[in-house]
């Protein structure tokens, strides 16, 4: 009996609390003393239960690999060559405050990572069964001091990451700084327009900002909620309908950085996309100054045939080419869209090839696109192709 007990308890500590009850139930529902078949059957159990743990030790050596795979799987992960998505490079004052709670956040959490990895494997060395004895070892229950010191702990813990929080959420919410660059901000399903007031420049879904000068971003929203995310440079910040949002932060280094609406707002949502270039003090003022010119009536007899299909095909309806008739804001400014480097929010490339496949069918590269597909001949298209092309 003493040794089904045991092969009970082996069976049940290898993990198998079905196999060991019923050689427990064999050998009394048949009455019989622990006689040689029930002593075989037992035996059996234990040899099974011995194969099994053989297992499990193996199965145990396998999971020691997993975390060090894991870790070359994340470090595999960060050896993407292109950083343009990532947050923890800020090129901002603002983008850096963030990253540096971030920061602080992450040797926190690396520090109670040691402490309670380490109480774990200490116990764990320490506490560990010397003997083959299988009994269970003494239960303890409640323990005062230790009861209250983890949970002073934790709440001390918080703290430490509460207040630097709460003073970066404050920091990152601040006004502009006086002489700060105005740029309105609106969020539309699923593109941006962008307004700089002291230039009376309007464009959409490429912003320029100079590097050194504070900029003043005012977030408003055409339709739905979207949010405004350059990673590189800071954010989220949501665009609410009926509000204004801001954000203030000013570019150190020059370079391209892309941006994200980072709110769901409908079908395209994941390709409403932008791009933001930090220039120089000496490029800004010279995008800038040609961005606020009106647009100049084309020369080439193809493209001047493209501005009248434009005038003429609806295509007023929803754009705006100050120096034109058109001046509709439901759709992205085109004012100088031969300038920029994308289309359609920064989904396509701006080559001509491109441009005409967004004319002839913008639901074809956007599901759900707000921009009519309206009936128009290739070489229609061709012309307003070469007209916008020319919009430099
Ligand atoms: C019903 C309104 C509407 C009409 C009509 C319309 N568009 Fe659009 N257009 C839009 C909207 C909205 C977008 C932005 C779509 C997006 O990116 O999600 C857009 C985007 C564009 C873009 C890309 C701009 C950029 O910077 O991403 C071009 C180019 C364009 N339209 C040209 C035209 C031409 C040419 C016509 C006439 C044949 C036309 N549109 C007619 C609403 C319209
Ligand atoms: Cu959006």
């Amino acid at each position: 009996m003493l040794r089904v007990k045991e092969a009970y308890r082996a069976g049940l500590y290898a993990g198998q609390p079905f196999s060991a009850p019923n050689i427990f139930q064999t050998s009394s529902s048949q009455h019989q003393p622990a006689g040689s078949e029930a002593r075989w059957r037992c035996r059996d159990a234990a040899h099974h239960a011995n194969e099994d743990r053989t297992v499990m030790r193996l199965s145990r050596h396998l999971l020691l690999f997993l975390p060090p795979l894991a870790a070359l799987a994340l470090v595999a992960a960060g050896c993407d060559v292109d950083h343009a998505r990532t947050t923890i490079n800020p090129v901002t004052e603002y983008g850096r405050a963030i990253q540096d709670v971030y920061v602080q956040i992450f040797w926190w959490t690396v520090a109670i990572f040691i402490v309670v990895e380490g109480l774990l494997i200490y116990a764990i060395l320490k506490f560990r069964s010397k003997t083959e004895s299988h009994e269970q070892p003494e239960q303890v229950h409640g323990h005062t001091r230790l009861e209250i010191a983890w949970t002073i702990l934790p709440a001390v813990i918080l703290i430490f990451i509460a207040v630097p929080t709460i003073r970066t959420i404050f920091a990152v919410a601040a006004e502009a700084p006086a002489g700060a660059l105005q740029i309105n901000v609106t969020g539309h399903q699923w593109f941006w327009n962008f307004e700089y007031p002291e230039y009376g420049i309007r464009t959409a879904n490429e912003i320029h900002v100079p590097v050194g000068r504070p900029v003043d971003l005012h977030l408003a929203s055409g339709d739905v909620i979207h949010s405004f995310w350059i990673p590189r440079i800071g954010g989220k910040r949501d665009l609410v309908p009926n509000r204004t949002n801001r954000i203030t932060f000013t570019a150190e280094k020059p370079g391209h950085y892309f941006g994200q609406c980072a709110e769901f707002c409908g079908a395209s949502h994941a390709l409403m996309r932008f791009d933001l270039y930090a220039d120089d003090a000496g490029s800004f003022e010279q995008w800038a100054e040609n961005e606020k010119s009106p647009a100049v009536a084309p020369e080439d007899p193809k493209a001047r045939e493209g501005a009248t299909a434009f005038l003429t095909a609806g295509c007023i309806a929803c754009h705006r080419i100050d120096g034109t008739p058109a001046q509709s804001r439901i759709g992205p400014e085109l004012t100088h869209v031969g300038n920029r480097d994308k289309i359609a929010a920064g989904i396509l490339d701006n080559t001509p090839e491109n441009m005409a496949r967004w004319i002839h069918d913008p639901q074809s590269v956007k599901p759900g696109a707000l921009m009519a597909k309206l009936e128009l001949t290739d070489e229609q298209v061709d012309a307003i192709v070469a007209y916008l092309q020319g919009l430099k």
